[in-house]
């Protein structure tokens, strides 16, 4: 027997919009699945939202032979749309049949490998260490604002190794207004289910200056697609893995357009999210000195004072677990959609053994803090930060879809290895280089959330513990 999902009670037209009220809209959300149980249905403006929150549901959803990522929201429309850019961002693709999804997909997935990764090492090196010079020059009783300064480093990162351009963000104190105007797009876009950000949104002024936030970036983007092709190079970057890589299936290669849109959407994608990775690790860190001090060590046993390589970053095994951990309580992408397979022609379809139905084109979120946060697979101390259930083997005898902050199914993370990487690398750079402490010992973290979350006015101090290495 089905039953209906559990739904707070809304108001004519906006439904439930004030329940979603917050400072932080995602929060909003938690909080609904905190009163009504791990499913919970409501209503924003007339569009019926369903979200998920706990292991058991979201497994069922995973399965792609019934489930597949359905897209919609701030990165996919309005200035992102298809129809305006004339091409599909591989993020933004509305479903994995569509032919610029597949073509840059079958070409990228190579250019993504670990190969082609390891390979990025000593940009990736490049970047980190002017960050590590930046921090040493400052001195120890400079405040930094961490979640800044990681955003200066994977900006400056993903457009080193994407398209060889350099943004030199650690070099000038005003953010390049490539990263103001993402800023703008994200920070706006996702308020616009809060009550100010939808009244804005009505405005033709605001509107107007989102489409000119985005298309500078096009533009910015096409033109550095144009300034390649006049001046060629050997680079093995992910833009000439795109200017000639030739999908293996059809032997075509991309066209000028779909290259620039997957670029834009690799600085929105691939900077943001890996900055507040390391913005989280390392608070989470400081607030459990025990694990920072085990996180040093290691890197004092693995590298020592030499100078870091790839095959070092094999070895950080603690590091690496504190990744993961800290990717479990902080998934800096907190949430996804999942909907029936178009390819289904079923009305609805139902989960938890029968018991919600799902109708067919119906949104579900995924609710990755709640999902990760499930005492079923993590036990009682699941809200505490203990990287050590992330290795000897522990990791990968998870069920399946325990961990997921990438993602899931063929829609997954393309960006994964290389975020790794340029994670691990710079957390080692800095163990290696620093004493590292919170610049207020009595900062609680406070959770900003633009499209992805990050840690508010989180500042550090640090000392050099000898050279720079
Ligand atoms: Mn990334 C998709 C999280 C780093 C480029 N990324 C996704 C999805 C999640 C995600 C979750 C799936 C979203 C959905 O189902 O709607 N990504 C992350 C996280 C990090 C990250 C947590 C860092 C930490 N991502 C990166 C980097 C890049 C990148 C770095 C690029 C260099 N991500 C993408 C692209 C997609 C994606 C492109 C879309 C893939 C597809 O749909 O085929």
């Amino acid at each position: 027997m089905t039953e209906p999902i559990p739904s707070p009670a809304g108001l004519p037209f906006v439904g439930n919009i004030l329940d979603l009220q917050d400072e932080v809209p995602f929060f909003a959300i938690g909080r609904l699945l905190d009163i009504y149980g791990p499913i919970v249905k409501f209503n924003v403006m007339g569009a019926e939202k369903i979200v998920v929150g706990n292991f058991e549901l979201f497994d069922e959803l995973c399965d792609e032979t019934r489930f597949y990522k359905l897209v919609s929201g701030p990165l996919v429309e309005g200035p992102f749309s298809p129809e305006v850019r004339g091409a599909e961002g591989l993020f933004a693709a509305i479903d994995e049949r569509r032919d610029d999804w597949a073509q840059a997909h079958r070409i990228l997935l190579p250019a993504f490998g670990p190969l082609a990764i390891e390979n990025m090492f000593p940009e990736m090196h490049d970047i980190a260490s002017q960050m590590v010079l930046k921090w040493a020059r400052q001195g120890p009783s400079h405040h930094i604002l961490a979640p800044e300064d990681f955003s200066r480093l994977t900006l400056d990162t993903i457009a080193l190794c994407a398209m060889d351009y350099r943004f030199n963000s650690f070099y000038q104190e005003d953010m390049h207004p490539f990263v103001k105007s993402m800023n703008n797009l994200l920070t706006e876009r996702s308020n616009s289910a809060q009550l100010g950000g939808m009244l804005r949104s009505l405005m033709p002024s605001y509107r107007e200056q989102l489409k000119q936030d985005s298309d500078l970036q096009f533009r910015i983007c096409q033109e550095v697609v144009d300034h390649r092709r006049q001046n060629p190079t050997e680079k093995k970057d992910l833009m000439n893995a795109m200017l000639y890589g030739k999908d293996p299936k059809t032997g075509e290669t991309m066209r000028d357009r779909l290259i620039a849109v997957n670029m834009q959407t690799f600085l929105i994608a691939g900077h943001e999210t890996t900055s507040g990775l390391l913005s989280f690790a390392f608070l989470l860190m400081l607030k459990n000195p025990k694990t920072f001090f085990a996180a040093q060590q290691e890197v004092d046993r693995v590298i020592g004072k030499d100078k870091i390589e790839a095959k070092h970053l094999r070895e950080l095994k603690y590091i690496n677990a504190v990744l993961r951990e800290t990717l479990r309580l902080n998934p800096t992408a907190p949430a996804f959609q999942r909907a029936v397979r178009p390819e289904n022609t079923e009305d609805f379809v139902c989960i938890g053994g029968g018991r919600y139905e799902i109708p067919r084109g119906q949104s579900i979120i995924c609710n990755l803090m709640k999902i990760h946060t499930d005492p079923k697979v993590w036990g009682e101390d699941a809200n505490e930060f203990v990287p050590e259930r992330m290795m000897d083997g522990k990791f990968e005898k998870l069920p399946k879809n325990a961990w997921k902050p990438f993602g899931t199914g063929v829609r997954s993370c393309i960006g994964r290895a290389f975020a790794w990487q340029e994670a691990l690398l710079a957390t080692a750079m800095i163990l290696q280089n620093f004493n590292v402490e919170l610049a207020d010992p009595d900062y609680e973290m406070k959770i900003v959330q633009s499209l992805t979350i990050k840690p508010k006015d989180f500042n550090i101090k640090v000392s050099l513990r000898s050279g720079i290495t």
